[in-house]
């Protein structure tokens, strides 16, 4: 892969130099160093989740796709050539009980590639084979304490293999709810999940941070216990410090503003991380930056304005990738996201803050669409140039054959029902 790189970098090395140099000038024509905006861009991660590596699907179908990852190694391989060739995503993160494996052969997989874990993901909205009590009418919140007991007993288990692999967090996100009026007492409902939550909590340790991620419906259709930012924010309000909420941005109603739930967890101090992903009509977990990169940039632009020391946010993608190669992307997701930040650290904050107090709408909306409208493509390059990995990823991960290479070897996996990831 090396090789590779270097190769297909030579070949556009002269025409990014030129580019640079051009968005340079234009950025110091607004005070703006292009250099430190570089900076900025190689240090930014966002983590790629585990399941994503693999091909998605609908509760319709699922058609897989050459060369599959197998199980949690062939993830993490897939994984290494991902940051590899962006840079952007040092970390994994992972699904339990999906990728169960002997933790310590996963750290060292890890370490080949120097990647690190990000959040755990439990998992209580589908039966596993071996599973004692059914998770059919809930899990978490479900009427059997038994059942409750069961999924809390999962969720300690996925804290403590994160210990081992040095994750710091634990995302919980349940299909808990009902599909028709009458069928559960919500207060009670809720109630019992907060209980089995409270007993969670107990279990982190005291580096630990777990998340709260809401959704306002699908698998439950008439209610759902965890269905907006109000439920997670008073979850993580009644929980402790420990207790954060997660931003799925495929999570919400239609046309809700993302950017000001964003804002107002930030101020409560309960913002904990993202799950980035693209939607046009529900959770639709298209790729990053595909439907509304406006709406990205605006989310990262209350991000960057509130950016200090006590803001440390797990940034996750968490996306379904159902007709392309989950490879390619993750790859072009990570870089949308990246390419998002990058345009909001070039807002030109103090010409804004005037606008604003002038009242001077038009001229402050335009000022954010500035910063939008700027092709900062160049700087996301040099950053991974400069990195040693690939100015353009995708051309370089089609000319490394590294797809046909792992279908030799990975048989492909057909899809049995639904391929929910
Ligand atoms: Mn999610």
């Amino acid at each position: 892969m090396k090789n590779i790189i270097a190769a297909e970098n030579e070949a556009r090395l002269a025409d990014l130099q030129v580019d640079y140099d051009m968005l340079g000038e234009q950025l110091d024509r607004r005070g703006i160093d292009i250099a430190a905006i570089k900076d900025r861009a190689k240090a930014f991660g966002v983590a790629v989740p585990s399941w994503g590596t693999g091909t998605g699907g609908t509760r319709f179908a699922r058609f897989p796709g050459e060369g599959e990852p197998r199980n949690i190694f062939d993830k993490l391989d897939d994984c290494g050539v991902i940051h590899r060739l962006t840079d952007a995503t040092p970390k994994v993160s992972l699904h339990i009980p999906w990728d169960k494996a002997d933790p310590a052969a996963m750290k060292a997989k890890a370490d080949e590639y120097g990647l690190g874990f990000d959040a755990m993901n439990s998992n209580t909205f589908q039966d596993q084979a071996d599973q004692a009590l059914s998770y059919k009418f809930g899990s978490l919140s479900h009427n059997d304490a038994a059942t409750r007991q069961q999924a809390v007993d999962h969720n300690i288990e996925c804290i403590e293999i994160g210990q081992t692999l040095g994750s710091t967090a634990l995302t919980v996100w349940i299909g808990d709810g009902s599909n028709f009026p009458g069928q559960t007492h919500m207060a009670r409902q809720f109630d019992r999940y907060m209980e089995s939550m409270q007993a969670i909590y107990a279990a982190l340790p005291d580096d630990w941070q777990i998340f709260s991620e809401h959704k306002m419906y699908e698998p439950a259709f008439y209610s759902t216990v965890v269905q907006d930012w109000g439920t997670s924010l008073m979850i993580a309000q009644e929980l402790g410090d420990k207790a954060k909420c997660l931003v799925d941005l495929g999570h919400h109603a239609p046309n809700v503003n993302i950017e000001m739930i964003v804002s107002r967890l930030i101020r409560a101090g309960k913002l904990g991380g993202f799950h980035f992903n693209d939607s046009k009509y529900g959770d639709d977990d298209l790729d990053s930056g595909t439907i509304e990169p406006y709406r990205l940039f605006l989310v990262w632009n209350e991000l960057v304005d509130a950016e200090s020391p006590d803001l440390n946010l797990a940034h996750m993608i968490d996306q379904s990738h159902n007709v392309t190669d989950p490879i390619e992307s993750l790859m072009i997701s990570a870089m949308e996201i990246q390419r998002a930040y990058v345009q909001a650290s070039i807002v030109e904050r103090g010409v804004l803050t005037g606008y604003q107090a002038d009242n001077d709408a038009l001229m402050a909306s335009a000022t954010l669409r500035r910063a939008f409208r700027t092709d900062v493509e160049p700087i996301l390059q040099m950053a991974r140039f400069e990195a040693g990995a690939a100015i353009d990823p995708v051309a370089t991960y089609r000319a490394s054959g590294y797809r046909a290479q792992v279908a030799s070897v990975r048989p492909k996996v057909s899809g049995a029902g639904g391929g929910i990831v």
